[in-house]
């Protein structure tokens, strides 16, 4: 037997890419979208309303021989409250720690207070970017070249993408872009995996996301939910218990609903697409506890990946 040297063996190896691509823009943009989309598979929650998405998560994508690694982000806005402050400067490290930043737009929203103030802080993004104007199937087409010009001048980018992330119209277009613009490097994870995040943790997340639907006005928006046993059963089945926490006993109150129909309502809903997404059958048995002012308890932050801002 040779030895083949180390620097042999890595030449006869095909070039591979990756790139980590972070996603940015203001809340309800329609990052999480585009993210399930470039994946195929849900990975991220969505939903109508804004601030979502509270963490940085990671949606992985293959492209030929490109991995691309996707990183959502919650929306940037001008934050208020700690939990604010704390997503606001997630969403930005996201996009300093990122190889490629692509920048959403909604377009049906141009650019409104929000879009123009974060187009202004892109100066201090070094790396390329892409601009993406999204839900173009709610807008006139004669808007969006105007649009795409006024943002272009605004700030730097390499292209600029018209799209609309629920259609997926534009989707393989973005893509392929990124999959060519990707660094040349070893892949970060395994080619089959789409997430970063374990099961469990997508569990509270589409928990969550049934709460944002199901509740509007009165959704307690400091509400979080965390998976707290994962049991694989002999049967085949799983039974998954999860706690929804919030701050008060009267949002306790509605998030149970009379006589439980709101939170029956919710677990039934989550329940299904669990089932979907595991392929068994699923036991969810929820919770509703009341933690007093856990918006300032720094534990929560780092169960949730945020940084815990002093103030
Ligand atoms: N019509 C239309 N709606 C879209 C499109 N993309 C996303 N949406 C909708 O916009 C809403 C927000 O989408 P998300 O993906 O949750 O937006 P996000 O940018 O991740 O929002 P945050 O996590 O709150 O920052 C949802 O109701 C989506 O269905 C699109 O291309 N067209
Ligand atoms: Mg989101």
């Amino acid at each position: 037997m040779v030895d083949v040297p180390a620097s042999d063996q890595a030449s006869d190896a095909p070039v591979t890419r990756c790139a980590f691509i972070a996603l940015i823009g203001a809340p309800n943009a329609g990052k999480s979208t585009l993210i399930n989309a470039l994946v195929g598979s849900k990975v991220a929650i969505v939903t109508p309303k804004v601030q979502t998405t509270r963490a940085l998560l990671r949606g992985i994508a293959m492209a030929g021989s490109s991995q691309l690694v996707l990183i959502d982000t919650p929306g940037i806005f001008a934050p208020r409250r700690r939990l604010d402050r704390a997503m606001v400067t997630t969403a930005w490290s996201g996009a300093h720690d990122a190889d490629i930043v692509a920048v959403l737009i909604d377009a049906k929203k141009g650019l409104d207070d929000e879009a123009e103030a974060l187009l202004k802080k892109l100066d201090e993004v070094r790396q390329p970017k892409a601009l993406i104007l999204n839900k173009v199937d709610l807008v006139e087409k004669a808007s969006l070249l105007a649009l795409a010009q006024a943002a272009n001048e605004a700030a730097k980018f390499e292209t600029t993408f018209m799209i609309s992330a629920t259609k997926g119209d534009g989707v393989a277009d973005v893509r392929q872009w990124l999959a060519a613009r990707a660094p040349v490097g070893p892949w970060h994870y395994p080619a089959d995996e789409v997430s970063d995040a374990p099961v469990r943790h997508l569990a509270a997340e589409i928990t969550r996301e049934k709460l944002f639907l199901k509740l509007h006005q009165e959704l307690p928006y400091q509400s979080t939910v965390e998976t707290e046993s994962w049991t694989e059963r002999k049967d085949g089945s799983v039974r998954v218990e999860q706690t929804i926490y919030v701050e008060r006993e009267s949002q306790r109150k509605i998030v149970l609903g009379k006589a439980g129909q709101t939170i029956k309502a919710i677990g039934e809903s989550a329940r299904r697409e669990l089932v979907d997404i595991l392929e068994k059958k699923v036991h969810l048995f929820l919770f509703v506890k009341v933690r007093e002012g856990w918006g300032d308890d720094p534990e929560r932050y780092r169960q949730m990946g945020l940084e815990f801002p002093k103030e």
